[in-house]
């Protein structure tokens, strides 16, 4: 029985430095240590021996059984640690470069040309000005010549809260607050979003506006063209031209819608400009007199001019876009079109 015990004990610390996988391991504690193992076997013997042997065996028997199950343990720990390694230089090179390319986002086509239009300016000295997107009836449209009658003011065409107050229906109402807190002169641009009940395809209920205004003493219209046409040769290229149409805004006078050459055909027609060479990109007219009065400039010292356009409608024309929505969609698809220069970013 002593052999047999040394036996079992050498038998089974051979097969474990041998063993490779865990589930032979598994085989290997079954077969020594299950109930139906060597060791087990023996165990169950010790009844048979005479008394006086009974003791020493049997505590010699759980002291090879207590030194097998560290031996199964460490065979686990050293079987686990390869699988380990192996699963790991098999399937991840912490070192290899990623399977998929860094995707870097971009600035949305809108917030670029707005910051083309913003740059701009600035480098003509105009600074930017801010206000809130919930106004009073005043400041968006009393102020701006626009009477209590004013078909603007139907509910039709602005939003109206429930106490009365109007999301801004143009940016205007930042320049008449900046007029009531700042004396002139002022050159200032005002970019930001404005909301009108309208939706179509080339009319969002909210969309973008930047608008400027200029009010110093001695401004006449034509630092308003000189300033629009150096602002279009910026935009859309050395050889644009533009020219002024005679229009109707209530808060200027005179008026005028203003267009450039077009940016496909550069004049000679096509389907874009509808064949007439032209394409409108903003309006704009010399500050009424009674929008002086309204924030206290008294108007036979102070002279103006103001001009607003759509972000949106720039960035279509710019990236032929078709369809207003694809700048609100948020559709990768579309957005990854707009290739970026890094420096950009
Ligand atoms: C357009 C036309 C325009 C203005 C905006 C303005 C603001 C003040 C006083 C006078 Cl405080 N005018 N803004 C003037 C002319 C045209 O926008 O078609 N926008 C999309």
């Amino acid at each position: 029985m002593e052999q047999d015990l040394v036996a079992i004990e050498s038998d089974c610390s051979d097969a474990l430095s041998r063993v490779e996988e865990l589930d032979a391991l598994n085989d290997l504690r079954v077969q020594y240590l299950g109930r139906q193992g060597r060791l087990t076997a023996i165990m169950r013997g010790l009844g048979k021996l005479a008394k006086e042997d009974r003791k020493a065996f049997g505590q010699a028997a759980n002291k090879v059984r207590d030194r097998l199950n560290q031996a199964f343990a460490q065979a686990e720990d050293r079987l686990k640690q390869a699988a380990l390694e192996a699963e790991l230089a098999e399937r991840i090179d912490l070192t290899l470069p990623g399977s998929d390319a860094v995707v870097r986002g971009r600035v949305h086509p809108l917030r670029r040309v707005e910051s083309e239009i913003l740059g701009i300016f600035n480098r003509l000295g105009y600074r930017i000005a801010s206000g809130p997107q919930v106004e009073d009836d005043w400041h968006n449209f009393e102020a701006l010549n626009m009477p209590p009658d004013h078909p603007a003011r139907d509910m039709q065409d602005t939003f109206y809260t429930v106490d009365g107050r109007l999301l801004r229906t143009h940016t205007s109402p930042v320049q008449i607050r900046t007029m009531l807190a700042n004396k002139p002169p002022l050159r200032i641009v005002v970019p930001g979003a404005v909301y009108r009940c309208d939706a179509d395809v080339s009319h969002s209920p909210m969309f973008h506006q930047v608008e400027g205004l200029v009010v110093d003493q001695g401004i006449t219209m034509a630092d308003l063209k000189g300033t629009l046409a150096y602002f279009a040769r910026e935009m859309f290229g050395a050889d644009t031209k533009i020219r002024l149409r005679s229009s109707f805004f209530p808060f200027t006078e005179p008026s005028a819608e203003v267009d450039v050459s077009c940016i496909f055909c550069g004049g000679k027609g096509c389907r874009v400009c509808g064949d007439c060479g032209w394409i409108e990109i903003l309006g704009c007219g010399m500050v009424d007199p009674a929008v002086f009065e309204a924030v206290g400039l008294g108007p036979d010292q102070t002279q103006g001019f103001a001009f607003g356009m759509g972000i949106e409608r720039i960035a279509m024309l710019r990236h032929r876009i078709p369809d207003i929505r694809l700048l609100f969609d948020s559709r990768v698809e579309f957005l990854e079109q707009f290739a970026q220069r890094d420096r950009e970013v």
